[in-house]
C-alpha cells in the first residue's frame, strides 16, 4: 500500500513538472480507491487535486471485508441463488447445482459440499452446515493472508478507518460509484460511506452490476475484476471528467 500511495505522488510530481497549471485528479477502482484517497489527503494542503473519481472502494475495516466477501456475500449468495422454496434447506434439486459449481469462496479452498452434509443425506442446512463451515473458512482465509500476504495485509489494517480516509480529503470534490451486487465490497454500505466526504460531486449507484462494473459473471456469479466496464458505466465516468475538466 505505502509503495502505491508513493508512486501515485511521485507520478503526479512528474506530471506537475511537465504539465504546469493544468487541472489534476485520480480514478482509482477497488484496493486503488484507498490509494487514490491517501494521495488526495497527502496533497490537500499544498496541491490539491482536481477531482477524485473513486471505483467500488472498500469502506470496512479489511478483517470486515474480509467476512464480507468469504463469509457474509456467499452464504446470502447460497440462499438467493440456491434455496428455492427459502426452507433454509438445499435439498435435492437444490444442491445438484453445486456438484457443477462448487461452493462459492469455500471451494477455493478445496471444501466440497458433500464434506458438509454432516447426516449424508444429500441436503444441506443454511444454518448448521454452512453456517459454521463458512466461518471456519473465513478463519482459514484470515490465517493465510495474515501469513503469506502478510505485508500487504499490514499495510491495509494500518489505513484509517474510512471516514478518516474520506475527511482527510480537504477541498477535492469526489465522484463516488459503487454496484449493488458487488461480491467483494458491500454496495448497501456506500451511501453512508460516502456522506463522509467533505466535497461529494456525485454518488453513483449501479444496481445490477458487482465489482467490475458489469453483469455478474462465473459459476457463482463471484469477482469479475478483470472484464471491461459496462457502456453505461463507462459513458457515466466520460461524462463526470469532462464535467470536472471542462476548460474554463
Ligand atoms: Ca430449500
Ligand atoms: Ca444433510
Amino acid at each position: 500500500m505505502d509503495y502505491l500511495v508513493k508512486d501515485a505522488v511521485a507520478a503526479l510530481e512528474v506530471i506537475d513538472l511537465r504539465f504546469p497549471g493544468r487541472k489534476l485528479g485520480l480514478i482509482g477502482h477497488s484496493e486503488g480507491a484507498l490509494v487514490s484517497l491517501r494521495v488526495a489527503a497527502l496533497r490537500s494542503g499544498t496541491a490539491p487535486l482536481d477531482a477524485l473519481f473513486l471505483l467500488a472502494p472498500p469502506t470496512q475495516d479489511f478483517d470486515e471485508v474480509l467476512k464480507y466477501q468469504f463469509h457474509d456475500y456467499p452464504l446470502r449468495f447460497l440462499r438467493e441463488k440456491y434455496d428455492q422454496n427459502r426452507d433454509g434447506l438445499l435439498s435435492g434439486d437444490e444442491t445438484s447445482a453445486l456438484n457443477e459449481t462448487g461452493l462459492p469462496a469455500l471451494s477455493i479452498l478445496g471444501v466440497n459440499w458433500r464434506s458438509l452434509d454432516q447426516d449424508q443425506d444429500g441436503a444441506l442446512s443454511l444454518e448448521t452446515d454452512l453456517v459454521p463451515a463458512y466461518a471456519a473458512g473465513l478463519l482459514q482465509i484470515k490465517e493465510l493472508v495474515n501469513t503469506t500476504m502478510k505485508p500487504w495485509y499490514d499495510s491495509i489494517k494500518a489505513l484509517p478507518d474510512f471516514p478518516e480516509l474520506a475527511q482527510a480529503v480537504k477541498n477535492t470534490p469526489v465522484h463516488d460509484y459503487q454496484g449493488l451486487k458487488d461480491p467483494q465490497v458491500d454496495g448497501a454500505l456506500a451511501p453512508a460511506a460516502s456522506n463522509n466526504f467533505r466535497n461529494l460531486k456525485a454518488l453513483r449507484l449501479f444496481p445490477e452490476y458487482g465489482h467490475g462494473f458489469a453483469p455478474l459473471e462465473g459459476v457463482h456469479g463471484e469477482v469479475k475484476t478483470s472484464g471491461r466496464f459496462q457502456d453505461t458505466v463507462l459513458k457515466q465516468l466520460v461524462q463526470d471528467l469532462a464535467d470536472s475538466f471542462r476548460p474554463v
